[in-house]
Parts: C-alpha cells; structure tokens; sequence
C-alpha cells in the first residue's frame, strides 16, 4: 500500500540557489519518492546551479522556469507555462526569503520603510502570491509548504527585520490555510533549524546561534535540508491529510527550551 501517494505526482519547488538550500533537501527526497518535479529559480546564477545540480543527481527531472516571486506578471507566466507543462499541481515548495544585510544586524529600531517592505513582500507576501497563482492548478487536492523561523516568534538577535516578515508568513500560513481548506489544499510551515546556506551567511548572529544549538539543543546537533526534506514529504504527502494550518519546528528541539 503505497501510503505517501507522491509516486509521478506534480510538485513546484522553488528557492534552490544551490546544493546547500534548504529546497534542494526536500527536491531530493521527493524525487527518491517517485516524484516528477518543477523548478522555478529567480537568479541567472541559481539557474545554473539548478541545471548542474539536476543533470548529475536527476536527470529524470528537467523542468525549470525562472520566476521572480515579488513580480506578479513573472508569478503569472511561470504557472501558465507549469499549466501548459502538466496540467496538475499537486504540491507546492515555497522556500524564498530576502532582506537587505545592512537590515540583518544593529537593531530592528534602525529598520528602514523601504527594507521593511522589501522583507514583507519577498518572503511574506510571496506565499500569498503564489498560492493565489497554484490554486487553480490543484484541482485535485494539494499541499503548500513553507520555509519559516524561530526568529517570527520570539526575538532572535539580529534578525530583526526577518523575524517580522516570518511573524506575517506565519499568520498568513493560517489564513491560508482557512481559505484553502475547502479546496482539498492543504497550507503549513516547516520552522527551520539553522543551517549553512546563501541566505543564512547574511545573518549577523548565524555562526553564535548555529553553536548554541549544537551543544544544547535536546538533540545536541544542527539540522540538516535532508531533516527538512523528510518533514517536507511527510507535509506534502498522503501522511499528513489531516494536517493544516501547521507549524512543525524541525530544530533538533531547540524551539521547546525555555532560556
Ligand atoms: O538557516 C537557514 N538557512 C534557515 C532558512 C532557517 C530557517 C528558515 N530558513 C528559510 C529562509 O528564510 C527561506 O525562507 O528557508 C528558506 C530558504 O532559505 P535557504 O535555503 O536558507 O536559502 P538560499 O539557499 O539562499 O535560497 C534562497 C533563495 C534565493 O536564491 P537566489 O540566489 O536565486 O535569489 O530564495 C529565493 C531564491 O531562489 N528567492 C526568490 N525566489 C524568487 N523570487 C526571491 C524572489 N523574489 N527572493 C529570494
């Protein structure tokens, strides 16, 4: 019986830069799980890696298209092409943050409007966008999920204009989730772990916090995309039908701690 029902299922992954990104963990194990994928990157650079990436460790997997998630007409081309493609869109793999470096140290007071909005619409507003942009392609039912951090629920050194954008990526993984539901469609986050990434280095606390973490987290190491992807096939698949509006942490525990 095969309980995961991901096997030649579609799923749109966006958000890998490289082999390091968070997306490129979930890419592998859905495609280890009889999955067809599709790609969306934004970066020419991206674009390349991806192609790289995809010849030597999928071949079978040869569908990308560059979309830029804070640009409505971008949003809108890629899924008419992913439209034309395959028809169907079972899952949906949002991993796309941005804020400027200079806002990712000092202090959130220091924040200016235009970082603000800036942080918002790249990684808030674009879940919206893209959901708005797949939902009728999942005629059959689906599964959005999310990229998110400890740092939109609690204050976390640094991330300051980052941790507010995850605390509207959040709420609207709810909301979400409230309009979706009666569509089959299914929204939830995966609140990430610290690991070595593109996105990561622009941190100022990353290395301090990524240490922490691996001498006292309950489970005394650091996450890995592969953790991530293991959580991403469990929400994007059969396992969790009963499942919305959900924030799994997958951080070795760390997020249960209490100083
Ligand atoms: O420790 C970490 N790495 C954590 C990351 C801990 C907890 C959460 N996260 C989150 C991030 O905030 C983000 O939401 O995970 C998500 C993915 O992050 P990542 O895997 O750490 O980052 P990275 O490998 O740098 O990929 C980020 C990608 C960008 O790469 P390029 O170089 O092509 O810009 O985010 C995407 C993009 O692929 N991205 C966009 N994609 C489309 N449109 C846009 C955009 N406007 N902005 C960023």
């Amino acid at each position: 019986m095969d309980l995961l029902n991901v096997k030649d299922k579609n799923y749109v992954i966006t958000g890998v830069a490289n082999n390091r990104s968070i997306a490129w963990g979930m890419a592998k194990v859905l495609n280890a799980s009889g999955a067809n994928l599709i790609f969306t990157y934004r970066q020419e650079r991206s674009g390349k890696k991806l192609t790289e990436l995809i010849e030597k460790e999928m071949p079978n997997q040869n569908r990308m298209f560059r979309m830029d998630a804070q640009d409505d007409q971008s949003i809108k081309e890629t899924f008419d092409q992913i439209k034309d493609t395959v028809g169907v869109v079972h899952g949906l793999v949002h991993s796309i943050a941005f804020a400027n470096k200079e806002e990712l140290k000092g202090e959130y007071v220091d924040t200016s409007r235009e970082g603000y909005h800036l942080a918002q619409d790249s990684s808030s507003y674009s879940l919206v966008a893209l959901s708005k942009a797949v939902k009728p392609l999942m005629s059959e039912g689906g599964s959005i999920v999310t990229i998110t951090y400890l740092g939109g629920e609690r204050v976390v050194q640094s991330y300051n204009v980052m941790g507010v954008a995850k605390a509207a990526l959040d709420a609207s993984v709810k909301y979400l989730a409230n309009d979706l539901g009666k569509y089959n469609i299914r929204v939830n986050a995966i609140s990430a772990g610290p690991i070595r990434t593109l996105a990561a280095y622009g941190v100022g606390s990353f290395k301090d916090i990524l240490n922490q973490i691996e001498a006292e987290a309950p489970l005394r190491r650091a996450v890995t995309k592969e953790d991530c992807g293991k959580t991403g096939l469990y929400l994007l698949s059969d396992l969790s039908s009963g499942v919305t509006g959900e924030t799994i942490h997958v951080d070795s525990g760390w997020h249960i701690l209490g100083f």
